[in-house]
């Protein structure tokens, strides 16, 4: 199996800020755990960040035939982007919605998810682990899949 996991708009200080709210775990150990988990279970994992919206669009759309799932962390851009939500649903590649807080929790303007209705599924809440928990589940996803097919 070949995931990709993707992270978008200021991921790239997780550890660093505002720990009380998306914990003090970087985005690189984020990562280097993604990539130890994936390993133990016979897949690789490819891991990118950007701030920006176009790149994360382009990498989704280069993922159809390189990878079987994606984990998609897309920050803010989850509660605007069109663009990515057209990306996903374009692809065909299994996609989990992730966050490290639980958006639903939070302001209103957090509520809704652009994206969640071309998803497979959420994990949402539980800091680092939802990046965990949601390469796991994907990964079951995917072998319960290749079993009936
Ligand atoms: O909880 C999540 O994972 C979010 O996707 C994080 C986004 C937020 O806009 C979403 O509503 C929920 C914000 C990412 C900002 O990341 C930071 C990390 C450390 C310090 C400051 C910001």
């Amino acid at each position: 199996m070949r995931i990709l996991c993707l992270s978008g708009p200021n991921l790239q200080l997780l550890g660093t800020r505002e720990p009380e709210v998306y914990g003090s775990t970087t985005l690189a150990q984020i990562h280097a755990e993604l990539a130890d988990l994936g390993a133990a279970r016979g897949a690789t994992v490819d891991c990118r960040q950007s701030n920006h919206e176009g790149a994360l669009v382009d990498w989704i759309g280069e993922a159809r035939g390189n990878y079987d799932g994606m984990l998609l962390n897309a920050g803010a851009f989850t509660h605007t982007s069109l663009a990515l939500r057209d990306a996903i649903r374009a692809v065909q590649v299994p996609c989990v919605e992730v966050h490290l807080s639980n958006p639903e929790a939070r302001e209103p303007f957090r509520r809704r998810s652009r994206i969640a209705p071309v998803c497979v599924a959420k994990v949402a809440g539980f800091g680092a682990a939802s990046y965990r928990v949601a390469l796991y589940a994907l990964l079951d996803w995917l072998d319960a899949r290749t079993k009936v097919d």
